[in-house]
């Protein structure tokens, strides 16, 4: 069953009392042990009293589908607010950390909640490997990377870095550019970094400068050959995205989303650019882009696949499908929704589904009536969340125009939860029909 979930709380009931975000998977294959996130409710766990946001992990239960179990809060210990989750977990290996922000500082915690959160250091936006042995995080203007062996070093001025899920890379925003940079198994040696390479700058075209804008919001897969990435700029595809669009950037300054390939030796599709908010449309190789859509609105805050092959993205475009067949392409308009981008592979060309919508029979009703936005993945692309801001109820649950049940009777407030796709079971990832 495709369907999608409330993740706050657990099975959708009670309804959280407080606002919910940032939802994270951990990265170990198809199987997906965990689910992470942020919430100010106080009511999802039993003991829940530091009158702060927290950070919970959902421990799966096994097989296929949204299969939701045990809730654990990781950080009420602490009195501070905790947020942006990061869990390991790499192939088919289950994760057994999770790194979060709270009062400045990184922490790491178990999955399971024993024991208390470990303060690793100031700073935040923390991001960890497979098998908690790396952790990137900013501080101070710098990207820095925390070495369970050795220690902490600066890997490059910057902020906002995501690390690929071999703990070997990171990718950085600096002056509204994206950077990579490569690490050797080392790690921190003395006090430095042991690079293995130079710095990449990622948003360039293929030929040529990078034109005016700026770039933010780096993705890694999970071996340092894509990054996503969002940008303004104008002239990424020259001489490249085939099958995405190719050269011409027909929606001009408006955010567009882009996966830049970092290894051309190793990566699966080695051409040098792609533009996931692009749907083709393609039905198979060497037909036509028959739907042939440019974003008509920004698209912003991808994540990619463990292999590189899926971008997610949250976009005000309306005029993204999959297929001509699609009629109720975009029931709520402008309203940001979460969609999916389907690589080329052997299709030679990439395709976008809308994916925040329910399982109602009729198309035209599958859509949330508020904004979906900051979308994450997990590594085979067959479960995702994003955050939802509308109200929720019934059995199963499903949209309700506007109407929060924790609010007071007859008003209209939107409070912010989090929710859980299950996209499809085959290790192909979704299936976008
Ligand atoms: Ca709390
Ligand atoms: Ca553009
Ligand atoms: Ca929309």
């Amino acid at each position: 069953m495709k369907d999608t979930l409330i993740q706050t709380p657990v099975g959708g009931s009670p309804i959280a009392a407080g606002a919910s975000d940032n939802t994270t998977f951990s990265q170990d294959g198809r199987t997906v042990g965990f689910m992470a996130f942020d919430s100010a409710a106080s009511n999802l766990t039993p003991g829940d009293t530091n009158g702060r946001r927290d950070v919970f992990v959902d421990k799966r239960v096994g097989g296929e589908g949204n299969l939701q179990g045990a809730l654990t809060n990781v950080s009420q210990e602490l009195d501070t607010d905790s947020t942006n989750p990061s869990l390991s977990g790499e192939n088919d290996t289950a994760a057994k950390c999770v790194v979060f922000q709270s009062g400045g500082n990184v922490y790491m915690a178990s999955v399971t909640g024993a024991g208390k959160p470990r303060k690793l250091a100031r700073g935040g936006s923390p991001k960890v490997d497979g098998t908690c042995e790396f952790v990137v995080y900013s501080a101070g203007g710098s990207v820095k990377l925390w070495d369970r062996d050795g220690g902490i070093c600066t890997v490059a001025r910057g902020s906002n870095p995501d690390i690929q899920t071999n703990g070997k890379g990171a990718a950085y925003v600096r002056r509204g550019s994206i950077k990579y940079l490569a690490w050797t198994p080392t790690g921190c040696d003395d006090g430095r970094l042991d690079r293995d390479g130079r710095e990449i700058t990622a948003d360039v075209p293929r030929t040529g400068r990078a034109g005016p804008g700026t770039s933010a919001h780096p993705a890694l897969d999970d071996n340092g050959f894509y990054v996503a990435f969002e940008s303004t700029r104008t002239n990424l595809c020259a001489d490249s995205c085939s099958g995405s669009g190719g050269a011409e950037d027909r929606n001009g300054a408006v955010s567009d989303v882009f996966r830049r390939t970092l290894d051309t030796a190793k990566a699966p599709w080695p051409e040098h650019m792609q533009r996931p908010s692009y749907s083709c449309g393609s039905k198979g190789i060497g037909t036509p882009c028959v739907v042939d859509a440019y974003a008509n609105g920004p698209s912003n805050n991808p994540e990619i696949s463990g292999a590189g092959e899926y971008v997610v993205y949250d976009s005000a475009a309306t005029n993204l499908r999959e297929s001509l067949s699609i009629v109720s392409i975009d029931p709520n308009g402008p309203v940001r929704d979460v969609f999916l981008w389907n690589g080329p592979r052997e299709r030679q060309a990439g395709n976008v589904s809308r994916e925040s919508r329910y399982a109602d029979p009729s198309r035209a009703q599958q859509f949330f009536n508020g904004p979906t936005t900051k979308p994450s993945m997990s590594s085979r692309g067959n479960y995702f969340g994003f955050t939802g801001e509308f109200a929720t109820g019934g059995d199963p649950p499903k949209p309700v125009a506007g109407v929060d049940p924790s609010c007071s009777a007859g008003a209209t407030c939107a409070l912010p939860n989090v929710f859980m796709r299950f996209g499809g079971g085959s290790d192909e990832g979704f299936e976008t029909g």
